[in-house]
């Protein structure tokens, strides 16, 4: 019997009707690292062909880019968990480089700041949103962030000890409050963004836009717990 020693990590990808995507986002996998695409009402086959080109698919009864995020999180193993879009805006092969700060011990989060390469790739209303949003976080925070960026990297114990509870938009953000009010050394380094391949679910419509900054809007209003060097700000 041949044991399949453990991957270096797993590599969370939420995907939602991504066929078109898939296979260039799962070629991009760094080697020995694990592709785990998580489905919640996909019509388009992408779990099939994710499971055809060898990730190991998890399928989410409940809906929502959150739930996807989590029950990704929940299915790893690896030590080191990273997340990345699957629409094919952001390249996985970078994550080894983003992650070492991770590995090496000196950050418990890394972001990707994403910094778009061509015209297309963010739209005007979706960018701007993110800028107001980055600007609270920081103000919630003190963190000197500038974007709230989906391509990321921690451990996974650390990640499931945040006890994140938001399920629709508002999982990346909350992810990054509760690492600041745990005390985490947070980072962000930039990264290529590149227009997605398919129809953009989240805000590339004005019902998603609207949903992330309602969900968004709804983590920032908790305020840290009381006696937290934050409280009362
Ligand atoms: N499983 C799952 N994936 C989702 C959901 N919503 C968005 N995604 C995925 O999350 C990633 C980001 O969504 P995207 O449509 O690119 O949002 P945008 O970057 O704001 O335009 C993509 O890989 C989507 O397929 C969802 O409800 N469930
Ligand atoms: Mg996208």
């Amino acid at each position: 019997m041949t044991l399949t020693p453990p991957a270096v990590a797993d590599v969370v990808l939420p995907c939602l009707d991504e066929a078109a995507a898939l296979p260039g986002v799962l070629a991009r996998i760094p080697p020995g690292w694990r592709a785990v695409v998580v489905d919640n009402g996909s019509t388009d086959g992408s779990a099939r062909i994710a499971a055809d080109l060898g990730a190991h698919v998890v399928r989410e009864p409940l809906r929502g880019f959150g739930a996807a995020c989590h029950a990704g999180l929940l299915a790893a193993t690896a030590d080191l968990v990273c997340f990345c879009d699957c629409d094919g805006s952001l390249d996985p092969a970078l994550l080894p480089a983003l992650a070492a700060p991770v590995l090496a011990g000196e950050a418990d989060l890394v972001l990707g700041r994403r910094r778009p390469t061509a015209r297309g790739a963010w739209p005007p209303h979706a960018r701007l949103a993110n800028l107001e949003l980055a600007r609270r976080v920081r103000r919630r925070t003190g963190l000197p962030l500038r974007d709230l960026g989906p391509l990321r990297a921690a451990r996974r114990t650390a990640l499931l000890s945040l006890g994140l509870t938001d399920r629709r938009s508002g999982y990346p953000l909350e992810m990054v409050v509760r690492a600041a009010d745990a005390g985490w050394r947070v980072r962000e380094t930039d990264v290529p963004y590149v227009p997605r391949e398919g129809r953009s679910k989240v805000t590339g419509t004005w019902h998603g836009t609207w949903q992330a900054v309602h969900d968004m809007s709804a983590v920032l209003a908790v305020r840290p717990a009381a006696g937290h060097p934050r409280a009362g700000r």
